[in-house]
């Protein structure tokens, strides 16, 4: 009796077990694929693969300081449409117009792209085939944050690039500097981020440029006042300093002014005291002091530095994961501009 209560225990411990097994399974293909990215990635396939993106991106950003802002842009940009996978570096062929065609690319900068190209050329002497682009952007970013002066965060590894790379699916996962304050935390929740995490990396905008029509719509006829009319939530000093600026822009689309008026090429949080005092360059930035639900976040970081810093390195941390591909779902690009086949 007692043996046959047994067998039966044992034969149904041994179900469950492999009920377990099952679900655990099953588990592991359904975990995010952040999971399995590691710091130590290449530590015996390319153990020097951090230290030559380092060098090639500390020459690049000496050499052309707009490299940084530029490289973080992109990163965010190739991050929010399907993931930090590199799409955004495919370029368009006559078969498939690329991400980084859509209309809203149209300002992504030569540098950031040319950082990343850089940097694979030395990692394909060192070691070919070895380091995915997503990992070299990923990469680069962190190290051209931590050059402005912003915080280091560490950046795990092991990001396969991305198999397709198509302009019409980047419309609605990017925001637009006219969009209210509520599309905007519906953007960033879609993808997961918290509106505080929204805050901290809109302070990413403490450096870098924006071409004047991204913001032309608040500094000329604003609401068909008059041609000189400009958006009362702006301080009017600014207004009339980039109505000066921008007053070809119509012509000359190259022209172009910094989002952080006060220290264009620090990484601080400058972005946030700006923003009450009327000095936030976007309709979008401006936008966060306004809105109820954003303000507390701009008001904490305009007065403690250390807390941006900080929300801003944790922010980049989840971005920098965002929809990775591991394992069979990407490769790792011998260019980072074409897919290997
Ligand atoms: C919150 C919504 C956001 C909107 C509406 C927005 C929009 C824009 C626009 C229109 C520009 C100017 C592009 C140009 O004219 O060249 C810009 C620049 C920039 N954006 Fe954003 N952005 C947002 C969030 C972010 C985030 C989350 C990051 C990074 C974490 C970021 C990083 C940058 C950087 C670094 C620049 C300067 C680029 C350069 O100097 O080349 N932005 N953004
Ligand atoms: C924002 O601007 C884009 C073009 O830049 C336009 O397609 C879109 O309709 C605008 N959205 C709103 C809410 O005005
Ligand atoms: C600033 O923020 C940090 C990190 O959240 C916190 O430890 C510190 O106490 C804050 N400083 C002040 C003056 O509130
Ligand atoms: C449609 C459009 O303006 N696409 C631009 C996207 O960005 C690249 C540069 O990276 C431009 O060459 C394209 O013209």
């Amino acid at each position: 009796m007692a043996s046959h209560l047994q067998r039966r225990v044992h034969s149904f411990s041994s179900a469950l077990l492999a009920a377990v097994l099952a679900v655990a399974v099953a588990l592991s293909f359904a975990a995010p694929s952040a999971a399995k990215l590691t710091p130590k990635y290449y530590q015996k396939t390319c153990p020097r693969a951090a230290e030559i993106v380092t060098q090639v991106v500390t020459s690049k950003q000496i050499a052309n300081p707009t490299t940084a802002a530029g490289t973080l842009r992109l990163f965010f940009h190739d991050c929010f449409v399907g993931g930090c996978d590199a799409s955004v570096l495919i370029s368009t062929n006559a078969f498939n117009r690329a991400e980084r065609d859509a209309d809203i690319n149209l300002s992504l900068p030569g540098d950031g792209f040319d950082v990343v190209v850089r940097a694979k050329t030395q990692l394909e002497i060192e070691c070919p085939g070895i380091v995915s682009c997503s990992d070299v952007l990923a990469l680069a970013t962190r190290d051209l944050v931590t050059m402005l002066g912003g915080p280091f965060y560490p950046v795990l590894l092991g990001r396969k690039d991305a198999l397709a790379s198509k302009a019409d699916t980047v419309e609605g996962n990017l925001p637009r500097p006219n969009v209210t304050a509520s599309q905007m935390i519906s953007i960033f929740a879609a993808k997961g981020f918290t509106v505080q995490e929204m805050v901290a990396l809109s302070g990413a905008h403490t450096v870098g440029f924006s071409h004047c029509k991204e913001f032309a719509h608040r500094i000329y006829n604003h609401n068909n006042r008059g041609q000189n009319a400009f958006d009362p939530s702006m301080n009017p000093k600014l207004a009339e300093a980039l109505q000066k600026a921008c007053a070809n822009y119509l012509k000359d689309e190259t022209i172009a002014t910094f989002n952080d008026i006060m220290t264009p090429g620090k990484f601080d949080n400058m972005y946030f005291k700006n923003l009450a005092r009327g000095l936030g360059l976007l309709a979008s930035d401006q936008i966060l002091m306004s809105d109820p639900r954003t303000r507390p976040f701009v008001e904490l970081y305009a007065a403690n530095n250390t807390a941006f810093f900080n929300d801003f390195a944790r922010a980049m941390e989840k971005l920098s994961v965002h929809g990775v591909k591991t394992g069979r779902e990407g490769e790792v690009r011998r260019r980072c501009d074409t897919f290997n086949n």
